[in-house]
């Protein structure tokens, strides 16, 4: 008999990135040396500029095409973290309005089975134990697994998986990558996978952090 099952994990941020995009309509850069530089489309949204990792490319009849790719912009802090818990305080504040109810570590406020840092790092409620990051929703057929777990429209995700969660198996990240959340609540992505057994997790990866 087949066994499948599912974890479902929070994790803070690995990676930078902001959703900053070149308006279409308005895609011109000057320069006194290279005339008008040209954002040109990658895919259908355009030369990606505003994000950590930077996509498109830019063209000058002076200077021929710039390749964005692997350009990489500053990163953007989420601003002051005074009792050192992990947690930044504007976040902190906005949620609880004292610095003092949240804290790092394996901290949960409200008993959700994230730890506070980590709803942060999920942009949950962590006074809320019904908000949290977690798969909603399993299928399998065939060898195909859909999954389905609750997103932000301001956390990118990675889905994880191990054929155990024992004996040593390393948790890989999906070949999916670090990707943008669907709109709406929640969003679904299918896996192909031939092993009987597998173990998932997410991660909510913080847009505006180090
Ligand atoms: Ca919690
Ligand atoms: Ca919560």
């Amino acid at each position: 008999m087949k066994t499948l099952r599912i974890l479902a994990l929070a994790l803070c941020c690995v990676q930078a990135r902001a959703d900053t995009t070149v308006d279409p309509a308005e895609p011109y850069a000057y320069a006194a040396n290279a005339g008008w530089i040209n954002a040109y489309a990658d895919g259908t949204n355009g030369a990606v500029i505003g994000q950590t990792f930077c996509s498109g490319y830019l063209y000058g009849a002076n200077i021929g095409w710039i390749s964005l790719s692997g350009v990489r912009t500053a990163v953007l802090r989420a601003g002051a973290d005074s009792d050192g818990d992990g947690i930044p305080d504007p976040w902190e504040l906005q949620m609880t309005g004292v610095l003092t109810v949240l804290s790092g570590g394996s901290h949960d406020a409200d008993d959700d089975g994230v730890c506070d840092a980590s709803e942060y790092g999920a942009v949950t409620a962590p006074l809320d134990d019904q908000s949290l990051l977690t798969f909603t929703a399993f299928s399998r057929s065939g060898t195909t697994d859909s999954l389905t777990w609750t997103v932000r429209p301001t956390r990118f995700y990675a889905l994880w998986q191990a054929p155990a969660v024992s004996n040593g198996a390393a948790w890989a990240q999906n070949a999916l990558g670090v990707i943008s959340p669907d709109a709406g609540p929640a969003m679904t992505r299918t896996v192909n996978t031939a092993s009987s057994a597998q173990f998932y997790r997410v991660q909510a990866v913080l847009p505006l952090s180090e």
